[in-house]
């Protein structure tokens, strides 16, 4: 049983508020993302069909990341027993973060799917820079989990699989500059800005799951855990909520300035409520 206890959050003892924060940080991020699958199958409506899988997209990315939230919030629950003044470990369950990496390895190839519609390249650019994405997604996914294992007991073989893991992730952020860069010539003028600030947002909030994982190396305690969720949970909801609105705005410009009815109607609708 020792031998599964790999991650952090098995050996410390928690204060009340320490545990508390924490499933709540659980609870927030299953909440909004079962939540927001409604918003996104609604906002599709009103998109043009040809852009329209990015927010089906989006619900489908909302309900696997729910699920598997709501998996660590149960993990979280079992995983603790109170002894009076403080939370330990439970003898007989483990809390594990590696089911977070097996949800990236669902969701991480969703989301470049969806930028790479919303970005309307040509679709043999799509096909190809997809594949090439999804195999250094995988790569980076994959050594990620095997150092995570060794948080606790070997902080160098964990910082060594981050570093590995590092590559595939300079790789993926190139792609995602390139891929933003080339669709300026297939995006109208009005919305350049937006492809500028879509690759800082990207990079902000992906390169937070990097600091996350680090966390171990500077401290194991049970503030370090709770940062660690908390930096987690930000990262969750930035990187597909967030991310999905962002994008399904940024598609129903699209198909208003590519002359589709309905998304110039919900923009026109828009601006005379506000206007
Ligand atoms: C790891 C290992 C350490 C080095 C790097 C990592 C990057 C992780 C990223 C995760 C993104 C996750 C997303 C999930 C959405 O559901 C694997 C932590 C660079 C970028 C976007």
């Amino acid at each position: 049983m020792e031998a599964l206890h790999q991650n952090i959050e098995n050996f410390a003892n928690l204060s009340h508020p320490q545990y508390q924060l924490v499933a709540v940080l659980l609870m927030i991020g299953y909440g909004a993302h079962f939540a927001f699958s409604v918003f996104f199958l609604a906002a599709s409506t009103q998109i043009a069909p040809r852009y329209r899988l990015v927010p089906w997209l989006s619900a489908v990315i909302m309900l696997a990341a729910g699920l598997s939230l709501l998996r660590e919030y149960i993990a979280w629950s079992d995983s603790f027993t109170w002894v009076g003044t403080q939370w330990m470990p439970a003898a007989d369950t483990v809390f594990s973060n590696a089911y977070r990496y097996a949800n990236w390895t669902i969701t991480i190839p969703l989301l470049l799917a969806q930028l790479l519609i919303a970005l309307n390249l040509p679709q043999r650019t799509i096909h190809k820079r997809f594949a090439a994405l999804v195999v250094a997604a995988i790569a980076m996914i994959w050594t990620g989990l095997i150092g995570q294992f060794f948080e606790h007991s070997n902080v160098g073989t964990m910082l060594l699989w981050g570093f590995i893991s590092t590559i595939p992730f300079v790789y993926l952020v190139w792609g995602v500059w390139k891929s933003l860069r080339e669709s300026r010539a297939h995006t109208p003028p009005q919305l350049h800005g937006w492809l500028h600030n879509l690759f800082f947002y990207f990079l902000f909030f992906w390169g937070l799951y990097a600091l996350a994982y680090m966390v171990p190396a500077v401290g194991t305690d049970g503030d370090a855990i709770v940062v660690r969720q908390f930096m987690y949970t930000v990262a969750d909801i930035f990187s597909k909520l967030v991310y999905g609105v962002i994008l399904s705005r940024f598609v129903l410009r699209r198909s208003a300035l590519e002359g589709y009815d309905g998304a110039v109607k919900a923009l026109a609708s828009w601006a005379g409520l506000t206007g």
